[in-house]
């Protein structure tokens, strides 16, 4: 017998019309690259840290203020003459051995990014007037390890560079630091700490490598930090040579599944950290309120 099919063609295009339309509006309300994707808190995913006091990022009069220079560097693994910002502290002199952070900007950033957000350099001449952190040296590398740095045109194809960016770092940046500086280079006196892709850099790198670093932060780490059990593979070894994790997220970024990832390995194989969820978003006052607390938790031995 002869079967009209047409009533199951139509339903078959109407049910792929459908899909397509259901897969369009996802896009559309979860944002391009999981940035409005929707939050799911948990009990953990609170608020343990308050929001800086009010005028911390407004430079105090009469205070030391320390400088800030751009510097340039040959990268062997990059193969160009790259740049990077470099603070020292008020007072900063040969006769002293100071400890380094190294900050790392997002997918969109470059070496000035971290100045334009927060004003690092602010944030600790106030700090350190009020004695509420140690006198540190920060580097603010561009960790876009390709030749042409720049962030221009579609600043997602770039990721890959991201990831070179570690041996640049190692390699490269360190060492640099390190021969032009008065700096401590031993990993109790380094610190690596990033917002979005430099926090799933420092993430990655750091826990990579802590022989070199002791002392690593995260904020709204973004999707190229490394799966939660490969990041932390041997957690009693990781406990035992880590003085800070520090992770961070706004409780309206759509990025936040990454950290809450890291966070529930992290309590799962009771490996110390700090996760501190506000309620800011992919923003730059997440980033410069993480960084504030975040200062004044490293190089706490040479207090
Ligand atoms: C992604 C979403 C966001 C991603 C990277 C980012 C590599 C980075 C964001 C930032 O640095 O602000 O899917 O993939």
């Amino acid at each position: 017998m002869m079967t009209n099919r047409w009533p199951h063609m139509a339903l078959a295009v109407l049910s792929g019309l459908l899909a397509l339309a259901v897969a369009a509006a996802e896009a559309f309300t979860q944002g391009p690259r999981g940035f409005g994707r929707p939050v799911v808190l948990g009990p953990d995913d609170v608020q343990v840290l308050p929001d800086p006091p009010a005028g911390f990022e407004i430079p105090q009069v009469g205070i030391p203020r320390g400088q800030v220079e751009m510097i340039s560097y040959d990268s062997k693994s990059v193969g160009t003459t790259r740049r990077m910002q470099v603070y020292t502290p008020p007072g900063y002199s040969k006769d002293k051995k100071y400890p380094v952070l190294y900050l790392l900007h997002g997918i969109g950033g470059d070496e000035n990014e971290w100045q334009r957000f927060a004003q690092p350099n602010i944030l600790l001449d106030n700090l350190l007037a009020d004695g509420k952190a140690t006198p540190m040296i920060i580097v603010m590398p561009n960790g876009r390890a390709q030749k042409n740095d720049r962030a221009e045109g579609d600043v997602f194809r770039s990721a890959p560079a991201f990831a070179a960016f570690e041996e640049d770092l190692l390699k490269d940046v360190i060492p640099t630091i390190e021969s032009r500086y008065s700096a401590a280079a031993d990993r109790e006196h380094r610190a690596l700490a990033g917002l979005s892709m430099g926090g799933g850099q420092s993430l990655n790198f750091g826990l990579a490598h802590l022989d070199t670093f002791a002392w690593i932060g995260g904020f709204s780490s973004a999707p190229n930090t490394k799966p939660p059990a490969q990041l932390v593979h041997d957690p009693a070894a990781t406990k035992q040579k880590l003085r800070l994790l520090y992770l961070s997220c706004g409780n309206k970024d759509g990025l936040i599944r990454v950290s809450q990832g890291v966070h529930a390995h992290l309590k799962e194989h009771d490996v110390p950290h700090v996760w501190n969820v506000d309620s800011y978003g992919h923003d730059a006052t997440h980033w410069r309120n993480n960084l504030y607390h975040f200062v004044q938790r490293i190089f706490t031995q040479d207090e």
